[in-house]
């Protein structure tokens, strides 16, 4: 098996885990965030800074390299690892959710996806085969099968007929996968914000026996509640054995209650987005630090931080380079939310391993400006 899951520990009062990847690059401690290098390079970051930080796994997207530069050509450069110089764990979204992201662009057929691309407006088709298969030349330690996640909001009756087909798919992607020993595929459930639903999928999708399970189909615009609702549900049915990956969530709200209902694994561009808008998170809350009121601000983004933005730049100075475009305002606040990010999941483990992730989490909160 290219990858498994150790669980080390479960936490007392809530479902809370702590566990270890194994994978062919490396173990990873969960629970873990995930920083999203989508064209084979986490924007503006070095893997150097990346390693400095103590990130364990980025991801990265089949749609993205497929289309740009394709495939083929980062097989013949020795795979995904060795082209972007990255030699620790990589996991890779199977383009489903970025080509169902095109609207008007695609259409959904049973065989697969027909789309054009966002670049230059060229036709193309993913099949749960042809994404194995780009996976495959790509080399990620984890690939994650091709589903259809559906809009919110969406009726029962499309999101039922929807998330059979993504049991179908599911299937195809085992049978067309031509690396077992080095790459794991992952399993998605989906089934929207129906619980029955979630239900059929989770027994659906555990039943091909995947050795890891993400919960597709969440943070596309739904309330948090609902979003919290559904995880509640969904979570316990998974089994304890394997890792459970929660699809496109970071922040830092979202990654605690995440985890403690039961998640391990979680992945989202908006942390490294928003900094290269100027947009900080900080133990004190989002900090949009290009704002007049810090221009004459001489103390850090995060004055709790001790990242390398953090230790030896000011809010003044960051603004300073942002109003200038300057290249390294988007290098420090990314640095920083990254940091952040990686952080908050190592205390949270730490919390786990204490039994107080609860207190932890209230500690947080009221810092962070969250009402429970
Ligand atoms: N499926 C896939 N990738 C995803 C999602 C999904 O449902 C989501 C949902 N938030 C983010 N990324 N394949
Ligand atoms: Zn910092």
């Amino acid at each position: 098996m290219a990858v498994t899951y150790e669980l080390i520990k479960e936490e007392k009062n809530t479902k809370a885990r702590l566990g270890k990847l194994y994978t062919p690059h490396g173990v990873i401690e969960t629970p873990i965030f995930m920083p999203v290098g989508t064209k084979a390079t986490v924007k503006a970051m070095t893997p150097e800074e990346l390693k400095d930080m103590q990130a364990q796994i980025i991801l990265s997207n089949t749609y993205h390299l497929y289309l740009k530069p394709g495939h083929e050509l980062i097989e013949e450069a020795g795979g995904l690892h060795k082209f972007m110089n990255w030699d620790r764990p990589i996991l890779t979204d199977s383009g489903g959710f970025q080509v169902f992201s095109l609207g008007e662009l695609r259409e959904i057929k049973e065989e697969g996806v027909h789309f054009r691309s966002h670049i230059d407006g060229s036709k193309h088709f993913i099949s749960p085969e042809k994404s194995i298969e780009i996976q495959n030349s790509l080399g990620s330690d984890i690939a994650m099968a091709f589903d259809e996640c559906p809009p919110y909001p969406a009726s029962r009756e499309y999101v039922k007929k929807s998330l059979e087909r993504t049991t179908r798919w599911a299937k195809r992607c085992q049978e067309a996968h031509k690396k077992p020993d080095t790459q794991a595929i992952f399993g998605i459930v989906q089934g929207g914000m129906y619980k029955d639903l979630r239900e059929q999928s989770v027994k659906e999708i555990t039943e091909l026996d995947f050795p890891g399970y993400a919960v597709g189909g969440l943070s596309v615009g739904e309330p948090a509640d609902i979003m919290y609702e559904v995880l509640d549900y969904t979570v316990p049915l998974l089994p304890k054995d394997k890792a459970r990956y929660l699809m496109g969530v970071g922040t830092p709200d979202y990654l605690f209650e995440a985890v403690i209902r039961g998640i391990d694994m979680a992945d989202c561009v908006l942390p490294t987005r928003i900094a290269r808008n100027g947009t900080v998170i900080t133990s004190r809350g989002k900090l949009v630090v290009k704002n007049a009121k810090y221009a004459k601000d001489f103390t850090p983004l995060d004055p709790e931080c001790d990242c390398y933005a953090c230790k030896n730049y000011t809010r003044a100075y960051v603004r300073h380079l942002f109003k200038a475009n300057e290249i390294l305002a988007s290098r420090l606040t990314t640095t920083h939310n990254l940091y952040f990010l990686i952080k908050l999941m190592e205390n949270i483990r730490e919390a786990i391993k204490e039994d107080r992730l609860l207190e932890y989490r209230e500690e947080f909160y009221k810092k962070y400006g969250y009402d429970l």
